[in-house]
């Protein structure tokens, strides 16, 4: 049996404590974890269940108990971080956005392939085996020509006023909240599951609230609570977006509708584990499951039978454990890499600045 390998985890919030399940969950070891400050590395390697803190993200990366780094820390530190595990040797997972620049994302493609290491970004909503079953059949040609995608994206945690999180400061999160931090993981989903590529975009952004509380005082929000999108895709296709995360009730609801001439296919990110089908005359709901799914990618990834739900730290621990079966030599199908966390940065900076000049951008392939 090989020697399990061993994950560093950078970063112990929400979205830490999701990858730590997750890298157990593969069988690897959780050997160290580092936060802020040592102090809080200790406390959430016994939280997280680590072998052993690191005194910071520096010595964890030099640490030779670590093999792969993830990456869980606020954005703006993502780019660094994975240059210096890059050049460390070891693989990473960069929780997206992998970069809050293209340069920046440019430069970590570049340094990951000639490094040889295996490098992704959890754009874990592929890992739902109704929207692998919805790429099987777009690809089987089921859905006709798709002509119309379109969908949204949203959330309700900043929906108060006196709300705030790192994610709404440009120079922790980056130039973009709304489209970079959620609008990308449906961009990215419809482009795996259609194989379609957004040529040029519209897009406005908005604000439910001008000004937030900051550390000194309430002052002027630098980013947007919502985005609307108007794309045209490299096959034909029309497409709309909505991403938001002031819609009161909507609590991480990612939906799309894509419509083609035989058939549409939605999918609902809080009712994952349904598909639903529209047809001329009938529409049809698929239960997920390994009896009940038509594809061989969509049975594979239902661990449970029709009717146990399958859920978001499910997707989570089929993400890594392809990469980490990625990094043991197999070739796992539809992984999320840094090139898939480039294409998000190059469509974040096309919405960017269509938002400021109020016109069409074209966005490179
Ligand atoms: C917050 O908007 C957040 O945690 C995102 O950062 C994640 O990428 C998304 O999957 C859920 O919501």
């Amino acid at each position: 049996m090989s020697t399990p390998l061993r994950a560093g985890l950078i970063g112990a919030g929400f979205i830490g404590s999701v990858h730590a399940h997750a890298i157990r969950s593969s069988g690897a070891r959780l050997t160290r974890v580092s936060n802020s400050t040592p102090d809080r590395s200790a406390e959430a390697a016994r939280r997280l269940g680590a072998r052993a803190p690191a005194e910071s993200a520096e010595a964890l990366i030099a640490s030779d108990d670590v093999d792969v780094v993830h990456i869980c820390t606020p954005n703006v530190t993502h780019a660094a971080l994975a240059e210096k595990a890059i050049a460390a040797g070891k693989s990473v997972v960069c929780e997206k956005p992998l970069a809050t620049s293209v340069a920046d994302a440019d430069r970590l493609v570049a340094l990951a392939e000639q490094a040889g290491v295996v490098a992704a970004v959890p754009f874990v909503y592929r890992y739902y085996p109704t929207v692998r079953e919805v790429r099987a059949r777009v690809a089987d040609g089921d859905a006709g020509r798709l002509w119309l995608l379109h969908g949204s994206y949203l959330q309700d945690w900043l929906a108060g006023s006196a709300e705030t999180n790192w994610r709404v400061d440009p120079a922790q999160g980056g130039g973009s909240r709304a489209f970079g931090d959620i609008g990308v993981h449906w961009c990215d989903l419809m482009e795996f599951a259609t194989g379609h590529r957004i040529k040029r975009l519209v897009a406005r952004t908005s604000q439910a609230y001008a000004e937030r509380p900051t550390s000194d005082g309430v002052r002027p929000v630098g980013t947007e609570d919502g985005a609307t999108l108007l794309f045209e895709t490299d096959r034909g296709a029309t497409g709309t977006l909505v991403a938001s995360q002031v819609s009161l009730g909507r609590k991480n609801r990612l939906w799309f509708s894509f419509d083609g001439t035989e058939a549409s296919y939605v999918f609902d990110q809080e009712n994952p584990d349904a598909l639903w089908i529209g047809g001329r005359r009938e529409n049809r709901v698929v239960p997920r499951g390994p009896d009940t799914l038509a594809s061989a990618e969509g049975r594979a990834y239902s661990r449970l039978p029709a009717g146990h739900p399958q859920g978001y730290q499910d997707c989570f621990n089929a993400f890594v454990a392809d990469v980490y079966a990625t990094v043991a030599g197999e070739r796992p199908d539809g992984v999320p890499t840094f090139t898939d966390g480039r294409r998000a940065a190059v469509i974040t900076e096309a919405v960017i600045d269509s938002a400021k000049n109020e016109s069409w951008m074209e966005v490179p392939a």
